[in-house]
């Protein structure tokens, strides 16, 4: 059973027995024997499945079920023997007789308070589950405990006139509940994570909670000795290497309406006034310069190259890296097309809310000296006002390619969600996975390809003799390729794009889609063929991060929120991982909640080392986003050679807006900006 479906198991059981207690306690106060002896017997054997469920999810690791083990089943079990020694013969003797007099025993307090306990404490525990999440701390339980006890309390002063030690028991109750707050609402997070690498505490101190202030560790570095320097220095070149071209962009922010291709008006954010904005193209070696204006966002507007590993001064995150660029202002980006690929930029500034209003843009990189052959589209996928668009299309885009054409797709989710696509009517290759080439991809037909949130593929494949259909999420078509007509089977480089254009002639590929719906979704990980990787799950690594996501209560940038969480804890209250240059830097995220969650790093790509505890089989993968989905645990490395303050968050943007994002630190690197925001 996977992870995720037991997770769900232990909730439904978990409900079920809180629910069994209660109602058992419910119907002896109602004077029923009979039902509450039925009920009580449901509540016992829930008891015990939880019980079980809770240590068969312990298989899965110990993040799921940390707060289960420690509390949520010690006061369970001790709630349920309590209430099936006091309750259980009395409810059950009530039951056989069925009379008047039995009918009234099972009335009393002895019956009632001890089920109606059980129930209390077994809520408690979906309470700690829900509300608190992972990991449980000694405050939050002695809480909990408190809460169930009073309600133990006041249900038996409600029941009967005179409660022997109550006041004592009232006390004592009062006592943990104030202890417990104590523990809870006093804080204790240190701001930095160190990994496994102790001396490194040591050396940094602590970076300051709650101002969440960077330059404090370049204080602690200067101190012994070591150099520092502001993120603000770390800036891509003036001028290009040698042989490379400078690339210019100029992007403006606005607001406008956008006409999508079927006439709908849509209002949004746009650079130079378009959805998507202006496609970025460099050769690899170039210099992209990018001059950044913004006319009236008037919450200001970053550009960040996501996949892009530049350097850090050019990362675009706002209060980290560079101060939001406010209406009237403007910020000029400078780096080395280093990587090739397919990757993307957005704001960074209130960019759940940017991002999905239409602040975002395609960078592709070719390699050097290489002319576009065949046809190659850049497909952006959004949802643009509530309408699934690609590019700024929300029809299909229908193209002609003469069959023997080189194609190549690729494919770039900007939304929150993962998105299935799928390609029907060609045998295909998945080339590259975040800009970067997997190795001896296999050819594919009829399955699913699973784009997480930021994430790309690039979709490669020779133009066949007949319609080929990329389809999203099996129901909408993206793009038809309709076979030119003219010179079949002979190669037509270059000319498709030309030649071929955009017709009207929607109904010519729709066959090729069919049903899509059944087609198995690929595994990635056993995907390609292995080759050598400069580190291995094997390798030793100098920091060990562990990163649980999770949903509970907590502040996130000053206001308490139902927040989704990272080991406990919301932004900017998330420790900050720190690490030194050249660190092997290994992270674990593991995923209990019931969302999924693509989780980014930035300025570095991750190297999957295991999912699930299984190891990656097929090509090796080189992400710089992975979907984390709930029941999951990736272990992914890095090598740390990209010196600056990175943000580590989760890429459905709403989550992390509600907290899901932390800072990655290098020693001795520090900002001059505010620090606690990151867009
Ligand atoms: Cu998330």
């Amino acid at each position: 059973m996977t992870t995720d479906l037991l997770m769900a198991l232990d909730l439904l059981v978990s409900v079920l027995t809180a629910a069994a207690w209660v109602g058992a306690g419910v119907t002896a106060a109602a004077r029923r024997p009979r039902t509450a002896a039925a009920l009580f017997a449901v509540a016992l054997v829930a008891s015990l499945a939880r019980v079980w469920s809770v240590l068969a999810l312990a298989g899965a690791g110990w993040w799921f079920v940390q707060e289960k083990i420690t509390f949520v089943l010690p006061l369970l079990v001790a709630a349920s023997a309590a209430a099936t020694a006091l309750a259980g013969p009395r409810v059950l003797r009530a039951a056989r007789r069925a009379d008047a007099a039995s009918r009234d025993a099972v009335r009393a307090p002895v019956v009632v308070v001890p089920l109606l306990g059980a129930g209390y404490a077994a809520a408690a525990g979906i309470v700690q589950t829900f509300l608190i999440g992972y990991p449980a701390d000694p405050g939050t339980a002695l809480l909990l405990l408190a809460v169930a006890a009073g309600a133990v309390l006041g249900t038996w002063r409600a029941m009967s006139t005179h409660v022997p030690g109550l006041r004592t028991a009232t006390a004592a109750t009062a006592v943990a509940a104030v202890l417990g707050a104590a523990f809870v609402f006093l804080p204790s997070t240190p701001a930095t994570a160190e990994g496994s690498a102790p001396e490194a505490a040591a050396a940094m101190g602590e970076m300051g909670s709650a101002s969440h202030d960077h330059s404090a560790s370049g204080g602690s570095a200067s101190a012994m000795g070591g150099t520092t320097r502001p993120v603000t220095d770390l800036r891509g070149p003036a001028a290009p290497p040698p042989g490379g071209a400078v690339r210019r962009f100029e992007l403006t922010a606005r607001t406008t309406t956008v006409t999508l291709s079927s006439g709908r008006k849509v209002p949004a954010w746009t650079f130079n006034g378009q959805v998507p904005g202006p496609p970025l193209t460099a050769e690899q070696g170039d210099l992209v310069e990018v001059r950044l204006r913004n006319a009236d966002i008037t919450s200001g507007v970053t550009l960040h190259w996501h996949g892009y590993d530049v350097p850090s001064g050019e990362d675009g995150v706002p209060g980290l890296t560079q101060e939001a660029v406010p209406p009237g202002g403007e910020f000029v980006y400078r780096f080395v097309a280093a990587q090739v690929g397919t990757y993307w930029y957005h704001t960074h500034e209130v960019s759940d809310l940017g991002v999905r209003m239409g602040l975002y843009g395609t960078l592709v990189v070719a390699p050097k000296g290489t002319a576009a052959a065949g046809v190659d589209l850049t497909l952006p996928v959004h949802t643009l006002g509530g309408v699934l668009v690609t590019g700024d299309r929300d029809q299909p885009l229908v193209r002609q390619a003469a069959p023997g054409t080189p194609v190549r797709l690729r494919l770039i989710n900007t939304d929150n969600t993962p998105h299935r696509f799928t390609l029907a009517g060609t045998p295909y290759t998945l080339a590259a996975v975040d800009g970067t080439d997997l190795n001896a991809p296999g050819t594919l037909g009829r399955v699913g390809l699973r784009l997480a949130a930021g994430g790309r593929y690039d979709l490669s494949f020779t133009m066949p003799s007949g319609p080929a259909v990329l389809r999203i999420d099996d129901r909408t078509d993206s793009v038809r390729l309709v076979p030119a007509s003219g010179s079949p089977g002979e190669p037509a480089a270059g000319a498709a794009p030309t030649t071929g254009g955009e017709t009207a002639d929607a109904g010519a590929a729709s066959t090729a889609g069919g049903e899509t719906a059944d087609w198995p979704e690929l595994d990635l990980t056993r995907y390609g063929a292995p080759a050598p990787t400069p580190y291995t799950s094997r390798s030793r690594f100098d920091r060990d991060f562990t990163l649980v996501l999770d949903r509970g209560l907590a502040l996130t940038n000053g206001r308490p929120a139902y927040a989704h969480t990272v080991n406990g804890h919301a932004f900017p209250n998330i420790p900050t991982e720190v690490v030194r240059e050249g660190d092997l830097v290994r992270l674990t995220v593991v995923n209990r909640g019931r969302d999924t969650h693509p989780w980014h790093l930035h300025g570095h790509r991750v190297l999957v080392l295991s999912r699930n505890g299984h190891s990656v089989t097929g090509s090796p993968l080189w992400l710089d986003t992975f979907d984390v989905r709930p029941g999951e645990v990736w272990e992914v490395a890095f090598r740390a050679t990209n010196p600056g303050l990175w943000m580590n968050h989760c890429h459905n943007l709403s989550h992390a807006d509600l907290g899901m994002m932390l800072h990655l630190a290098y020693e001795g690197v520090t900002t001059p900006f505010h620090g606690a925001h990151s867009g």
